[in-house]
Parts: C-alpha cells; structure tokens; sequence
C-alpha cells in the first residue's frame, strides 16, 4: 500500500483526500508532524505551486531527522476560475480578499465569497458559469534531487448562484453549484462532491497511474 504524504495546510482537503483515496493508500499530513514550513506560492499557475509545496516538503522528507517512512509526497493546488472574470480568483482562490487588502496570509472564506458575490452582482445569470480546478503534483521521496514530479489535473464546471447555501465543504463551495444539480456543493454533501468534484477527478487519474505503475 503506498505511502503518501500530503502537503496541505488545509484539513477540509486532508478529509476529502482520504476519503477519496480510500483504504487503498495510507494517507499521512501535516497533522502527523510538528514540521511546518512557510512556502510562498509565486507561481502563475496551479500546476507551478503544486510543485513548490511537494518539493519543499518532499526535501524536508528526505531529511534524517525525519522519520516518517514517506514514499511520496503529494500536493494540491486548486482553486475557482470564473469565466466573467476572466479566470479569477484562480491562483489567487485561497487570499482574494487580501489582494485588495494586502492582508497577509489567506482570507476568510467569509470575505472570499462577499468579494466574489459583489464582483459578479451585475453578471446575469446566463454568464456566470465557472469551474473547479485541482492539480496535485506528485514527487516520489527516494528519488535524488532533481526529483521527478508528475502531475494529476482534475476540473469540475458549474456556475456561481447568487447567495451562499449550504453548511458543507469548504471555501466557494457555498457558492459554486455543479453542472447537472440544482444545489451547491455545501448543500450536497461530502458524499457527492467527492464523486464529481475537480480534486476527486485529479485523485481518479493518481490512482490510476498507481495501477499502472503496478504499485497499488
Ligand atoms: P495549501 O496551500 O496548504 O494546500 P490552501 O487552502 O492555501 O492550502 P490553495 O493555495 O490550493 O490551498 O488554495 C485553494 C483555495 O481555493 C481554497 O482556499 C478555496 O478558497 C478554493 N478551493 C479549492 N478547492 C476548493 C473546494 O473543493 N471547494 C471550495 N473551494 C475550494
């Protein structure tokens, strides 16, 4: 059973990665370390700051002093593009509030969904379609520096409602209704996001490389 590490600060991807994955993976975090490490996501793209987090953590891993029997270390970096907005939030999902405020760190997801809401206010309905978009960037930790990273992507289209609904998930997921439902992913629950959702269609092409890897 392969051993990942997942290179995430945010517990909602944590429990959706491991109920993704399922018992076919032994999934270990950041909650599993004291080890935290701040690392600046200045890439232009998902796939750019997915491969900055796996290879930060993938060096720490590799380390002496760290003895987690790691195999692989796996990253995430997703966010909402929305189409009358030319793609944003995008690489800037997790702080787009604080790109007006210059807040450091993220920003609630309280001041994401105002900001967004506000944003789209003159959009009519027809025009507000968007998509969910995950890229997890996989870096085995045996591997010498310059370690190999091979990258899953996942997307899930829908369109941003009006109002927040929904005590479930995390981030838009008020907000953000999937194509084919009537209801936000906070409303549908875990159980179904996890089968529709971008970060569960990038897991689906991860395990199948596993398969076929030969090492699942
Ligand atoms: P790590 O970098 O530590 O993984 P993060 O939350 O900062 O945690 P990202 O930089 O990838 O992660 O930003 C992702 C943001 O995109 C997240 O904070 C949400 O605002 C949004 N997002 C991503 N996936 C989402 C999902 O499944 N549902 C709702 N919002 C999501």
């Amino acid at each position: 059973m392969p051993v990942l590490f997942l290179a995430t600060g945010n517990s909602h991807k944590i429990d959706e990665v491991r109920s993704i994955l399922g018992s076919d993976f032994t999934v270990l975090s950041q909650r599993d370390t004291n080890a935290r490490f701040d690392i600046p996501e200045t890439a232009h793209t998902f796939e750019g700051n997915a491969t900055l987090k796996a290879l930060a953590w993938a060096a720490y891993l590799r380390t002496d002093t760290c003895n987690m029997n790691v195999e692989f270390v796996l990253a995430d970096d997703s966010g909402l593009e929305v189409d009358a907005l030319q793609g944003a939030p995008g690489v800037h999902s997790a702080r787009f509030a604080a790109l007006d405020s210059g807040a450091p760190g993220n920003s609630p997801d309280s001041e994401n969904n105002a900001k967004l809401l506000r944003l789209l206010d003159p959009v009519p309905d027809p025009a507000r379609s968007a998509r969910f978009r995950c890229v997890l960037a996989l870096v085995p930790v045996a591997t010498p520096v310059p370690a190999a990273v091979i990258h899953f992507s996942g997307s899930c289209p829908g369109r941003i409602q009006r109002q927040p609904a929904g005590g479930g998930g995390f981030g838009y997921d008020p907000l953000f209704i999937p194509d084919g439902y009537a209801a936000s992913f906070a409303e549908l629950g875990a159980e179904i996001k996890n089968r529709l959702s971008h970060r569960a269609r990038a897991l689906e092409k991860l395990q199948a490389w596993f398969k076929h890897a030969g090492q699942s």
